[in-house]
């Protein structure tokens, strides 16, 4: 049966998936056997050596069985809340600055998370033919970590360009987005959310487990994978734009930065920009989800000092093995 093209839509956020029932035997019993997190509701279980919500794991395992990814496709991966909207944002405007316009660009009416779907997500859905009738080049996102990921994504030319974040930030970023999660569970306290952070039991992680994966192969395989930091991202974010499009094959021409093309992007997918877009369309309108601060630091306004070292601490001790820095 030939697919045919379809346009972007507006996709529900991935917290979905845990709405979903798990009635497949085959994945039902494996993740009956898996060790269970029960603090962090509606409960997570350790796939593999990371924690995910245990709705989650049928379409990540469909995933990685499944996904074929197409040679011109890019892929955005990120453990949750280190900057993917913002990520995928610019990723999608630089590889179509030629075929949309700033004044009818898809990000005016669309999220970012539309723009670039979650692999995951559409698994989970068992929707996952739409992400066939995308057109090609497609920029795709993935909050999986790189050994859960298929093999033909592992052994394809397509690049992986993964953002990082200090976990602090990344704490107060996934607390205040899990409090909004109310139709969902009670929200976790601070305190419970920093416990379960510091343990590794949140979903996709360790925190530090999922990055170092990426670390380690953007070192033997840089055309393969680029590590961005959310906090150069946001000191630099012409450097940024310029680095994506170097990576992905689509640099900017003399031409190009001389009009002030770079700086345009990183203007049009800049904190304040995005957050304003109407995007009223969007099914996945949760705003609030993706976008609160959008700084640096913001974790002095919610963590004691202790519990600050302590999280430094536990970071340096995990990283030890690796030149990796936050
Ligand atoms: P997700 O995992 O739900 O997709 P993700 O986009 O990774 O979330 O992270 C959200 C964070 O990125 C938010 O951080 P905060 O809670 O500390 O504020 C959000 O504000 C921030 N963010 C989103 N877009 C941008 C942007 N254009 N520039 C800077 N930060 C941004």
């Amino acid at each position: 049966m030939e697919v045919q093209e379809s346009s972007l839509k507006p996709c529900p956020p991935l917290i979905v998936v845990t709405n979903i029932e798990v009635t497949d035997g085959k994945y039902k019993e494996l993740i009956d056997s898996l060790p269970k997190e029960e603090r962090f509701p509606p409960g997570l279980r350790k796939y593999k050596g990371f924690w995910q919500f245990q709705n989650a794991i049928p379409g990540v395992l469909a995933m990685k069985e499944d996904f074929k990814p197409r040679c011109d496709d890019v892929i955005v991966s990120s453990f949750p809340k280190s900057g993917t909207t913002w990520l995928k944002a610019l990723t999608f405007t630089i590889m179509h600055r030629d075929k949309y316009t700033f004044s009818s660009h898809p990000l005016l009416k669309l999220n970012p998370h539309d723009c670039v779907p979650f692999i995951e997500l559409h698994y989970s859905l068992k929707n996952e033919q739409y992400l066939e009738t995308l057109p090609s080049p497609r920029v795709l996102g993935t909050h999986v970590p790189y050994s859960l990921l298929s093999d033909s994504i592992k052994t394809s030319t397509c690049p992986i360009i993964h953002i990082c974040r200090d976990p602090k930030d990344v704490i107060v970023s996934f607390w205040h987005m899990s409090a909004k999660f109310d139709w969902l569970m009670e929200p976790l306290s601070f305190k419970q959310t920093y416990e379960l952070f510091c343990e590794g039991r949140v979903p996709t992680g360790p925190v530090w487990d999922n990055v170092l994966e990426y670390y380690t192969k953007s070192l033997s395989s840089p055309k393969k994978i680029l590590i961005i930091k959310y906090a150069e991202m946001l000191k630099d974010p012409a450097n940024s734009v310029m680095r994506i499009a170097n990576f992905i094959g689509c640099p900017f021409s003399k031409e190009e930065m001389k009009s002030g093309l770079v700086e345009k992007i990183a203007e049009f997918c800049s904190f304040n920009k995005l957050k304003n877009f109407d995007t009223k369309q969007s099914e996945g309108n949760l705003k609030s989800y993706y976008y609160r601060k959008g700084i640096v630091g913001d974790w002095q306004n919610y963590m004691t000092p202790e519990m600050a070292n302590n999280l430094d601490k536990i970071t340096k001790e995990k990283l030890c093995d690796s030149s990796f820095t936050f």
